[in-house]
This record gives structure tokens, sequence and C-alpha cells, in this order.
């Protein structure tokens, strides 16, 4: 079918005209325009040091039959393992199969593995080779258990609308910050062998509407269509895919929206455009699960595999479509090909690569793959990533950290182990991990579309344990859930400190708090795949500061938050004289907060979002709606462009209550000595060939830029040294390089920034290039968006 084959979703371009009755509306191009026709779908070629992988797989799809070749492409029912996702194996030729396998933060449905922190964890962490030591540990265990190709890391969502509940599985709401950590993550995980996934492609900013729902008329509503130009496209969504890219990831996992009116993994602008030609993809595209909509369309549009079946789509049609010559035969050779050499680039061939799902039996009394020799190694890793993942916003009068305390109060839901704690094969298969009870039952009678925002606000709280984790295919279960209460008890055993506590809703204070040292209350934000959040407070949390609050003038608040978290009922409160985002930390959650509440190891976090004021202050603070005559075709216009988050806030001038990239330490840096190298008569547009991540010379260091930072303070610590640009013709910041350093009490170090060609360049929509301007870029550099205490300009002149 025409439109099909064009990668459009919905039929008629004869309609749409503003004079319409709503009825008549029965295609959705009318409402913002097409996704452009990009064919034919470029083979992959095996650029850069991809060649060898490629000359092995062209020879080995050569000698494929075409139901072998065919049989590479969906996914088939695998009763042995519990993999989501199975290639079946081609045994004639040694091909073993593939299999594909949640969550970003651990290997998911399994046990005996490790959870590690969550995306929004790393983002807040600012620290690259943390991220990419997290890889490599995590990536061993799926290995070791015999996945292919682990599905992560997330860089879409991207913060976009601030309550989607998938954000906490996003590195930042910044496109460089999350390119920057993904990168890590895909060179980490992929060290291993394993395939990384990285996802969603694209566009994919909103859970409601995310797939096909059907109303009360028995009429279908289709995706939300992400409406996104071409510009903001490039320099926000794509961009930290781009980094990605470049960075070797060998799978994109295509997302449930629409871009443009046109389904993404269906989309040839997106997949054949953007992602094949323009950023010279030499892996494989895979749907999101239930992703797909069409057959030929999708093919001929870019997508290589279907997950988790080829029945609805693929598999004996897909063969009858090439035999009628609807597909091309080059088509499914490329997809084969694509395939293959991904698995040959990763050295899954080799014979020491463990054999598929071997340690994910569905049957928890099955044989077991146990990754002790790897948590060994990990547990530096794991630990040091829950620690920095922690964000300290507010301390008065030096409140934290503790000082050996006589006795502590502790008070909250949050701080205890949830009542029932298991990895999701013994849950049973579909479950959402760590039994959040109100919230699992309230999710079972909930539908995707459901009007939420109204509903009360307890619904976002996990009040059967502490927060390690949020909800949905993102999240795993670790060999122990380190809780902050636990921890704190074992402190008070070896400091000889009282610790009393009344975790409950309604605590009954009974003078404890007049007593404490400190009164610590844990609350927490909770989120989940597949809804997006009813707000970003709420008032039962809220209600439990105040009330501790007001008897304790020593009262700290630790949340774990899974997204953006606002306080405004309690930020000012001067009783409250501590505030931490202690985020998703995975297993080791308890004993980080507690090393650090106690001054073991120093807070170096930094916000990877802007905590408002007001709900007001955000660009996109709920997700988009379909009202009439939108119902049949949800529309979300990505109005604001790149000014999303704190380039909104800046463009504004809306005073945060916390910026993006802010956090305190136990000390405190000084910037100085700021130098930046010049840059005179260089090409305007790149000239470079395009490899995988887009043309090379887009990568080239064109700007160094160097300062000091002394820790000023009494202890030693770490501070995230932030460099931002103001672009000509830009957002009033962007940032573009981040350096964490270590520093002792009195001591200086040298931060370093690279700047490339891209990180100083705008999307030129008529060249369709990255365009180097002539002009005064401004320079800063400071620990804060908004605290940049170096500043200066740098010139360029192009040629
Ligand atoms: C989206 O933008 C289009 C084109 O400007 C406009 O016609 C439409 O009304 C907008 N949709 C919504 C839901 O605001
Ligand atoms: C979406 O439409 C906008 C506006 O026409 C255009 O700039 C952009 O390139 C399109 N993108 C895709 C992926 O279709
Ligand atoms: C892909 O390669 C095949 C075989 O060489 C060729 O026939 C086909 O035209 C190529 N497709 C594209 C889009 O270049
Ligand atoms: C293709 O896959 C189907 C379904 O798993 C299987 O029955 C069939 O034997 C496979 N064909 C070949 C040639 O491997
Ligand atoms: C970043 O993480 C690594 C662990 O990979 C750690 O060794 C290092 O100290 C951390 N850097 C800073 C500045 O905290
Ligand atoms: C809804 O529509 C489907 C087909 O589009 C049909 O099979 C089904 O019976 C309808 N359901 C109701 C309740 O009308
Ligand atoms: C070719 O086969 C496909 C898959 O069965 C089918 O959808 C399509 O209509 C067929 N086309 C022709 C021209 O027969
Ligand atoms: C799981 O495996 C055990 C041991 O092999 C067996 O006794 C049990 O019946 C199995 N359970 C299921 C649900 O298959
Ligand atoms: C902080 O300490 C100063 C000096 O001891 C005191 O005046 C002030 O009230 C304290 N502030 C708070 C919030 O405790
Ligand atoms: C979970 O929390 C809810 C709300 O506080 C409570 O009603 C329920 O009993 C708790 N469930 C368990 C198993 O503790
Ligand atoms: C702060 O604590 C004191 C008791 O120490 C109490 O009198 C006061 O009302 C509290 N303030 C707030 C805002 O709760
Ligand atoms: C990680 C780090 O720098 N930790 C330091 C935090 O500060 C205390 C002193 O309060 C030092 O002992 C730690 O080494």
């Amino acid at each position: 079918m025409f439109l099909e084959k064009f990668g459009l979703t919905l039929a008629v371009l004869s309609l749409c005209g503003l004079g319409h009755a709503e009825t008549d509306i029965t295609s959705d191009t009318y409402f913002y325009g097409e996704s452009p026709a990009v064919y034919p779908s470029p083979n992959g070629t095996g650029t850069g040091d991809w060649a060898a992988a490629y000359k092995k797989a062209t020879a080995l799809v050569a000698q494929m039959t075409l139901e072998e070749k065919n049989n590479l492409t969906f996914g088939i029912d695998s009763t042995s393992t519990s993999c989501v996702g199975v290639i079946g194996a081609i045994e004639r030729l040694g091909f073993p199969g593939m299999c594909l396998q949640d969550a970003g933060n651990g290997v998911r449905m399994a046990d005996f593995v490790n959870s590690y922190p969550s995306g929004i964890h790393v983002g807040a962490s600012w620290n690259k080779s943390l991220a990419h030591d997290r890889g490599w540990h995590m990536a061993g265990e799926f290995r070791t258990k015999g996945v292919n190709v682990a599905l992560g890391p997330v860089v879409a969502p991207m913060g976009r609308t601030t309550t989607d509940g998938r954000n906490w599985e996003g590195v930042a709401s910044d496109p460089y910050l999350s390119g920057a950590l993904a990168a890590q993550t895909v060179e980490g995980m992929q060290g291993q062998g394993v395939i990384t996934s990285v996802k969603h492609f694209i566009g994919y900013e909103q859970e409601l509407y995310r797939n096909p729902t059907t109303n009360s008329d028995n009429q279908t509503v289709e995706s939300v269509s992400s409406n996104i130009d071409d510009k903001t496209m490039h320099e926000a969504y794509l961009w930290p895919f781009q980094d990605a890219l470049k960075a070797g990831a060998g799978n994109i996992m295509c997302s449930y929206n629409r871009i443009n009116n046109s389904y993404a993994c269906q989309n040839s602008k997106t997949l054949n455009g953007l992602l094949k030609t323009e950023l010279g993809f030499n892996g494989f595209v895979v749907t999101d699960w239930y992703g797909q909509h069409s057959g030929v369309g999708a093919a001929l549009a870019g997508l290589d595999m279907a997950m988790p079946t080829g029945e609805t789509f693929w598999g004996t049609s897909f063969t009858e479509a090439i035999k009628n010559g609807s597909v091309p035969l080059s088509r499914l050779d490329d997809m084969a090909t694509r395939i293959i050499a991904t698995w040959y680039q990763m050295g899954q061939d080799s014979s020491t690569y463990p054999s598929l799902g071997v340690g994910m039996p569905y049957n928890i009394s099955g044989p077991h793959k146990i990754v002790s020799a790897l948590t060994k190694e990990a547990k530096p890793t794991l630990f040091e990533g829950a620690v920095e993942g922690h964000v300290l916003v507010k301390n008065v009068n030096n409140s934290l950290p503790l000082k050996s305390p006589k006795l502590l109060s502790v008070f909250g839901w949050d701080a205890t182990a949830p009542s029932q704690y298991m990895p999701s094969n013994v849950l049973a298969t579909d479950a959402w991990e760590d039994g959040y009870e109100p919230v699992l039952s309230w999710l079972s009678a909930m539908s995707e579309t459901s009007e939420i925002i109204n509903e009360p606000y307890d619904f976002q709280v996990a009040f059967n344990g502490t927060l390690s984790v949020g909800g949905g295919s993102g999240a795993n279960a670790g060999p122990y859930l380190s809780a902050p209460l636990d921890a704190l008890q074992q402190r008070a055993y070896e400091d000889n400190t009282v610790v009393m506590w009344d975790t409950g809703a309604n605590p009954d204070l009974l003078g404890v708090m007049e007593a404490s040292d400190a009164c610590l209350v844990f609350i927490n934000a909770f989120a989940t795949e597949g809804l997006d959040r009813s707000g970003t407070y709420d008032s039962y949390s809220d209600a439990l500061v105040a009330k501790v609050a007001k008897t304790c003038p020593n009262t700290i608040v630790i949340i774990h938050n899974a997204g953006t978290r606002m306080v405004e009922s309690f930020a000012e409160n001067p009783n409250v004289t501590a505030i931490v985002f202690a985020h998703l930390p995975g297993q080791d959650s308890g004993r980080a907060i507690a090393s650090l509440l106690y001054g073991d190891d120093n807070f170096s976090g930094k916000l990877p979002y802007t905590v408002g004021k007001n709900e007001s202050d955000y660009p996109a603070y709920w997700h988009d709606y379909a009202v009439k005559p939108f119902e049949l075709f949800p529309q979300s216009n990505f109005t604001e462009g790149v000014l999303t988050d704190y380039k909104w806030f800046d463009a504004k001038g809306i005073a945060p209550r916390y910026e993006f990239g802010f956090g305190l330490s136990y000390t405190t840096f000084a910037f100085s000595g700021l130098k930046v190298s010049s840059v005179d008569g260089i090409a305007a547009y790149p000239s470079g060939v395009i490899e995988q991540g887009g043309q090379v010379d887009l990568w080239d260091s064109i700007v160094k830029v160097t300062a000091t930072v002394e820790n000023t303070g009494s202890k030693s610590g770490a501070e995230v040294a932030q460099l931002y640009v103001g672009i000509p013709g830009g957002p009033v910041r962007q940032l573009r390089g981040f350096d964490k350093v270590k520093i002792a009490a009195g001591k200086s170090a040298e931060v370093s920034f690279s700047l490339t060609r891209r990180d100083l360049s705008t999307w030129d929509v008529t060249a369709q290039k990255w365009h180097l301007q002539s002009g005064e870029y401004k320079i800063y550099v400071g620990s804060s968006s908004r605290d940049l205490p170096l500043t200066t300009t740098l010139k360029i002149t192009t040629n």
C-alpha cells in the first residue's frame, strides 16, 4: 500500500482544511505535517572499525537460505529462558541465536545479579569513569547470564515532560550530559562483548498515549505524535543518540510514539534518514516490544528486527513479501547482515561467549549462574555509584555531616526495607518490582489513557519501603537491599548512638524529637513505566515533613526521587536544616546514605535537572492530552524547541528553587585562571566522511579550555567543574563540558574541557549540516548552571 510504503501511519492526504468539521478528520497529517519520505533504506557497509565484522557477516549471510535470513528478523517464544526476546538459532551455520534482556540498571528477571543505580543516579554523579565502570560490571553480568543484547541505556525520555514516568531511566534533562554519560555506558558495556540497545528512538517523551488504544466508541486512538522541527531534533533529541553511536552502539530500539505522525518503527526520515544515512549506523534497529505497526512499510523504512514476535506483521508473510517483490531481497540481506555483523563486531561468535539465556531459567528452581565473582569486583562500583548520585541541596549551619550524635530519630516509610523484595521471575513474569502494593493495585486498575492528574497525590508514593529503583521494564532486583534504617542501626552500633524510629504515616512523636540531635525524614517519589506521574510533589509526604519539623529544629529530609521532586512546602522551613535528593541508588542505598550523613564520604552529586518553584515554571510539566478534534490522533507539539529545562528557565528569566548542575559539598571550592585557546580561519561546515556517529570531523577538538579549582574548605571533596557556552543565536547557555575532580583540603586542581566542532555548531536546516558560525561565543565555567564565576568571550572566524 502506498502510504504504508512511505512510512506514513495513516491515510488520506487529500482531506484537511481548517473548515472541516471534526468528524471529517480521518487523517492526522492535518495537524502538523508529515514526516518526509526517505527511501531506499541504506545498506550497512561496515564503515570504520566495523569493516572486518561486515566481511564475516556478508560471508555468513551469503550461505543462508531465504527462510534462515528471515528468521533472524523476528522474535520467537522461548520456554527455556526468561529472555524477553529470543532470535532462533541457525544450527546448520553455527549461529546460536540471540537473547535480548532488560534492564537498564542490571539483569532483569534473574537472580544472583546486582541492582545498580538507575540512569538518573548516573546522571547525578556527573562522573564519566564511574558511568563506564558501572556499564562494564553490569554487562559482565548480562554476559554471564547468556544475554546478547542488553536493553539500555536510555537517552529518551530526556525529561522534556517533567512528570514523565520514565525520566528516571534516562540520564539527564540535557542532551550533552545524557550523551556524555550514555557514551561511557555503551563503551563500558560493549567492552564485555554485550550489545547495547540505546533507546527509545526517538522523541519518546510521555507515557500517556504511548501505544494505540481503543476509546469508548471502539475507535482506535493512535499513539501520540511528537512533532519536532529539524533543528530541535538535531540539537536536542538526536544529540545523545549521536554520542552513543560514536561510542560504537550496536543496536538502536525504536520507540512507541510517532514522530510527525509517522510511527517511530516505520519512520523513514528518522530510521533511513537520520540514523542510517546521516549518522552512518552500522548496527540494527529493533522495535520496542509490540511497537511494530506495519510489515512492508516498516521494512522499507529501515526496521531490521521485530520483537517479541514476527507473527503480527513479519514471519512467514515477510518471505511472501520478498517473493512477490513488495520488499527487495537486498533489504532482507541488509537486515540479516546488520544483525550478524553486530554479533561479530562484539565478538559473540567466540566459543567463550555463554550460551543463550543460560543463567535465566524461567523456573527459579532451575539451574543457576551465579555472578558472585563479578559481584566481588563490582562492589566498589556499586557503592561508589550509590554515593555519588546523592545531591545535597540545603545544609544550614553545617547541620550535616552528623557529629557523633547521641540520639537520632528516623521517620518515614522510605527508611525501611520493603515487605517484599524478589526478582520478577519469582513474582510472576510481568511483575513490577519491589512490592509497592498500593501502587501495584492502582496500576493494575488503571489504563494508560486514564486521566491521572486529578487523582490523589498519594499514588505517587511508594509506601511499603525504601525506593531504590523505579517500576517497569527498567527495574531489576539485587541480591539484597540495604535500607537506610538498617544501615543507620549498624552505624549506631559502631558509634554508640541511640536510634529511635517510627516509620508509619502518622508518627507519634512522644517528645523524641526535642531530645534528638537530628530527625531524619525519609520520603520518596515513585514513578513507573506505563504511567506519567501525577505531579512532582505530594501532600502526604509533605505533611510528614511538616509534622516532624514542627517539633524538631534539626530536621533532615532525604528524598528517594524517581524524577524531579519539587520541595516548596519545606525548602524554606527554618527547622528543615538539610535536604538531600537521594534518587535511585540501587542495592547499596542505605550504606551510601549512612556514609554520606556521617561524613565518611562527601556529597559530590549535582542535579541533572532543574527543581522549579511552580508547575508553570516548566515548558512541559504535564504530558499532552488528546482533545477534540485531535482525539483519535493525539499530538504533542514540541513548541519550546531546544529550550528544555534550564535553557527555558534562563530564556524566560525564571528563578528556579535549585538549578540544573547545583549540589553542595561539605567543603567549598573557588574557581580561577580561565584560559581558552583561539580558533582562526576554520571551515564553517564539516567535510569529513561519514562513519558511525556522523561526519568524522564533527568530533575534532577545536577549542581547549582550562581553569583551576581550589578546595577552600577544611575537608577533602570532589567538585564538578561545568562549562557552558552561549552560542550566537542560541540559548543563553548550554552545557558543553564537565570535569569532576577530587581535591584535598587547601589543594588545587586543573580542570580541562575539549570543545569539538559539533559542540560549538548549530544545525543548519538549509545546508542540512552542522554550521560553525563566525562570531563571539560566551564561555562560562563554574559549579552549576547559575553559579559561573569565570566568563570570557571566544571569537571564531570561519573561512
Ligand atoms: C500543533 O501545531 C500545529 C501546527 O502549527 C497546529 O495546527 C496544532 O493546532 C497544534 N496542536 C496542538 C495540539 O496544539
Ligand atoms: C517534522 O516536521 C518538521 C516541520 O515540518 C520538520 O522540520 C522535521 O524535519 C520533520 N521531522 C521528521 C522526523 O519527520
Ligand atoms: C544494497 O546492496 C544491494 C546488493 O549489492 C544492491 O542491489 C542495492 O541496490 C543496495 N541498496 C542500496 C539502497 O544501495
Ligand atoms: C525458522 O523459524 C521457525 C520458527 O522458530 C522454525 O520453525 C524454522 O525451523 C526456522 N527455519 C529455519 C530454516 O531455520
Ligand atoms: C569517579 O568514579 C571513579 C570510579 O570509577 C572513582 O574512582 C573516582 O574517584 C570518581 N571521581 C570523582 C572525582 O569522584
Ligand atoms: C470493536 O471493533 C473490533 C474491530 O474493529 C470488533 O472486533 C469488536 O467486536 C468491536 N467491539 C465492540 C465492543 O464493539
Ligand atoms: C505481497 O505479500 C505481502 C505479504 O503477504 C502482502 O502484504 C502484499 O499485499 C503482497 N503484494 C502483492 C502485490 O501481492
Ligand atoms: C521448577 O523446578 C523444580 C525443580 O526442578 C520442579 O520441582 C518444579 O515443579 C518446577 N516448577 C515449575 C512451575 O515448573
Ligand atoms: C545558625 O547558627 C547561627 C549562629 O550560631 C544562629 O544564629 C542561627 O539561628 C542558626 N540558624 C539555624 C537555622 O539554626
Ligand atoms: C503497604 O502500605 C499501605 C499503605 O500504607 C498499607 O495499607 C499496607 O498494609 C502495606 N502493605 C504491607 C504488606 O506492608
Ligand atoms: C520549629 O521548631 C520550633 C520548636 O523547636 C517550633 O516552635 C516552630 O514552630 C517550628 N517551626 C516550624 C515552621 O515548624
Ligand atoms: C571522598 C572524600 O573526599 N571523602 C572525604 C570527606 O571528608 C572527610 C572529612 O570530613 C574525609 O575524611 C573523607 O576522606
